[in-house]
């Protein structure tokens, strides 16, 4: 048998939770261990080995739980996302970097006890990006890891703060200690675009206009967008998000350029994925009542991602286009699910 990892999922009942648990599950060779603030539901834990309910914030939990499942590895999904974090700013700022600052302490802490790096995978996110105006989007067009890194939400400010400090903890931790170990957290970073899942809503976030008209449409129901139709973000699918957060979990660290990388798909403007519904399913009825200021983010965000690092250092390859993704995977998915 191959090596088994033991892992940690946090707000594991989230959205990448659902399809990450389900296809490590699958994989065969890891003993899931599960953190959310919600109880997780039975269909999921009935896949891994525990689930554990409570908070990133509390440390002496998150020690616990290193030590008692003997946690080599770390999926640190749980975050308060731009819509929700907005509304809450300094809630959003404890959750998402004081909850990341406690993890990448216990997987640090667990590095040097176990003698071996422990693998922390970080969803970030285009929110790190801010582009200043539209020409400037427009030109800018796929943007690089490295450019427009001006977040205006907190939630971009503090996913972009997370990364630096993975990348602290990863090579700088203990710089000044006379006992400096060469065991670290392995982190790595995906900038995720907006992902659209066939079996789950999103909700809190800014992107969640593509998937609200999506399953608005499916469900024969009128959907009134809160983006303008001209509104352009890059997005991807959940199976292809969940397909390159293993791929760069399994990537070799000789292999890794950067500690961050873009993943991308397609980047389809509202009008163009309101256009693709109305040939897929009968009666769809989305109007546009523009929300300023969750606007102003998507107005910020990239037209669409330069990921040829990703590509090029660990085979990322989406699987779903825009046509795909809708044609070949969303929906029948929902076509199935709205049957009835
Ligand atoms: C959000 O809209 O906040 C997220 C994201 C793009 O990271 N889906």
């Amino acid at each position: 048998m191959g090596t088994q990892h033991n892992v940690l999922i946090t707000g594991a009942g989230g959205e990448i939770g659902h399809g990450l648990i389900r296809r490590l599950a699958e994989e065969g060779s890891f003993n899931i261990v599960t953190l959310d603030l919600k109880g997780l539901n039975p269909e999921l834990a009935a896949l891994c080995t525990a689930s554990h309910t409570g908070d990133v914030l509390d440390a002496g939990l998150i020690a616990q739980i290193f030590s008692d499942h003997k946690i080599d590895g770390l999926f640190h999904l749980a975050a308060m996302l731009s819509s929700s974090g907005e509304r809450n700013p300094e809630r959003a700022f404890d959750v998402n970097v004081g909850g990341t600052m406690n993890l990448l302490k216990s997987a640090g802490e667990q590095a040097r006890l176990i003698g071996q790096h422990v693998k922390f995978i970080f969803p970030s996110t285009i929110a790190v990006y801010g582009l200043p105006d539209p020409e400037t989007k427009q030109r800018a067009n796929k943007v690089k890891e490295d450019e427009y890194l001006f977040p205006i939400t907190m939630y971009g400010v503090n996913k972009l703060s997370c990364e630096h400090l993975g990348r602290y903890y990863a090579h700088h931790y203990g710089a000044l200690s006379e006992k400096k170990s060469q065991w670290s957290v392995d982190f790595r970073a995906l900038r995720f675009p907006g992902l659209i899942s066939a079996h789950t809503v999103p909700s809190g976030g800014t992107s969640d206009y593509v998937p609200e008209m999506l399953h608005a449409a499916a469900a024969g129901q009128p959907y009134a967008c809160f983006a303008r139709s001209d509104t352009r973000i890059p997005f991807m699918t959940m199976p292809d998000a969940v397909e390159s957060i293993l791929r760069l979990f399994f990537a070799s660290r000789e292999v890794l350029t950067t500690t961050v990388y873009n993943v991308g798909a397609f980047a389809p403007s509202a009008a163009e994925v309101e256009a693709l519904l109305k040939e897929s399913f009968s009666g769809v009825e989305i109007s546009y009542e523009v929300n300023e200021s969750r606007q102003s983010f998507l107005d910020t965000w990239p037209a669409d991602v330069d990921d040829t690092a990703a590509r090029n250092d660990w085979g990322h390859n989406p699987r779903h286009g825009f046509r795909e993704a809708f044609a070949d995977y969303l929906i029948p998915a929902l076509s199935g699910a709205h049957a009835d």
